[in-house]
């Protein structure tokens, strides 16, 4: 190609068409050997944007950033752990895969289980999928059972299937799926020069969390950061166990993606929070709109609600920031995944029913 040649002669890095993957681009990291059939959708390597309008809004010269995950090629972070998991299950000659989902993990497990020629099965929330991540589970080919149950009923059925038949579970009990998961924080490391001083996370259950802090805590000790992060975990208040303590039977947030109430890592979770001081905090579907509409409006960046947590829970507990910090929030979905909840809450002006004719279009533009 002529343009990444010259690119190339100018000593520009044109990453993104080189980019492997992640197993490849972390594989000494990772539990994987020559005989890994590597099934990649050349995930990873998501940017981490600056975020002056959030910045503004926290004050005390903290300097925040985003780490949109939502650029993953199925739309969120799941990615990042779907191709290790499904990898190490093809390696393994496993022929199909079993999850219960909230969404993402379901689209993630299809695109992946299908690309390396595997039935994919997935439960889910009957109604409490967003429509985006339905589409997606149709479209890449899984077969999709809408359970009249929530998250935690469904996860706990695939456990059960999964020990009584030949499927590989691929949910984040799956431990390949926390090990790429990881992979996530050596980029904010290599992507900053260090760790930062607190990483904003959704939570749902509680995989991500312990994944990005095996990640900080493994590059530290290769001495690729010199610091730690504290790891701030945040959930929705209708779905919030890492706060309350215990399980919640009937969770319950417009953030469908972590309408969990019985995370199943939650003990790696607890000791991510203990290791590095961090916190869980919970935080309102109202406090997670505003945080979402001003990611859209404010920085241009579309995330799904339950991303918008991590920005929520920044804003909440601003006052606590050290002065001078950097921040990452991580944003682990995409919002074009739950078109209907960006239609249903903005503030932005929608004219319907417009005559087509430049007079009236002028008119309603104020001029
Ligand atoms: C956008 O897809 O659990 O705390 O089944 O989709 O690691 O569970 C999704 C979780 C955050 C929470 N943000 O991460 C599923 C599922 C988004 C998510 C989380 C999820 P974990």
């Amino acid at each position: 190609m002529p343009l990444l040649s010259a690119l190339r002669r100018l000593g520009s890095k044109p990453v993104m068409q080189d980019w492997p993957g992640l197993i490849e681009a972390y594989r000494s990291w990772l539990p994987v050997s020559a005989a890994t059939p590597v099934i990649t959708l050349r995930e990873g390597a998501t940017p981490l944007i600056p975020a002056p309008v959030i910045s503004e809004r926290i004050g005390r010269s903290v300097k925040v950033f985003l780490k949109y995950d939502g650029l993953n090629p199925t739309g969120s972070f799941k990615d990042r752990g779907m191709t290790m998991a499904i990898s190490k299950a093809r390696e393994a000659g496993s022929e199909a895969v079993i999850c219960a989902s909230t969404g993402n993990t379901s689209a993630s497990a299809a695109a992946y289980a299908r690309r390396a020629g595997m039935r994919a099965f997935v439960l889910i929330p009957d109604g409490y999928v967003a429509q985006g991540k339905l589409a997606q589970a149709l479209l890449y080919g899984a077969e999709v059972l809408a359970v009249k149950g929530n998250f935690d009923r469904a996860l706990a059925i695939v456990r059960e299937v999964a020990d009584s038949y030949p499927i590989t579970l691929v949910n984040s009990l799956n431990p390949f799926r926390l090990q790429g998961q990881k992979t996530a924080a050596f980029e904010v490391v290599d992507a900053l020069g260090d760790a930062p001083d607190w990483l904003c996370i959704p939570v749902g259950n509680a995989g991500n969390i312990s994944a990005y802090w095996m990640g900080f805590k493994e590059y530290k000790a290769a001495g690729r950061s010199r610091t730690l992060p504290r790891m701030m975990g945040f959930q929705a208040a209708g779905a919030a166990p890492m706060v309350l303590g215990h399980t919640v039977e009937q969770p319950d947030t417009i953030a469908t993606a972590i309408r969990i109430g019985n995370p199943v890592n939650k003990e790696n979770a607890l000791k991510a929070q203990g290791e590095s001081q961090g916190a869980f905090m919970a935080v309102t579907d109202a406090e997670i709109i505003e945080a979402y509409k001003l990611l859209g409006s404010g920085e241009g960046v579309f995330c799904e609600p339950a991303s918008a947590a991590s920005v929520a829970g920044l804003i909440k507990r601003r006052e606590e920031v050290p002065i001078g910090a950097t921040v990452v929030c991580v944003l682990t979905g995409n919002g074009l995944k739950d078109p209907d909840t960006a239609i249903e809450n903005n503030d932005s002006k929608f004219h319907t029913g417009i005559d087509p004719d430049t007079a009236t279009v002028a008119q309603v533009l104020g001029f």
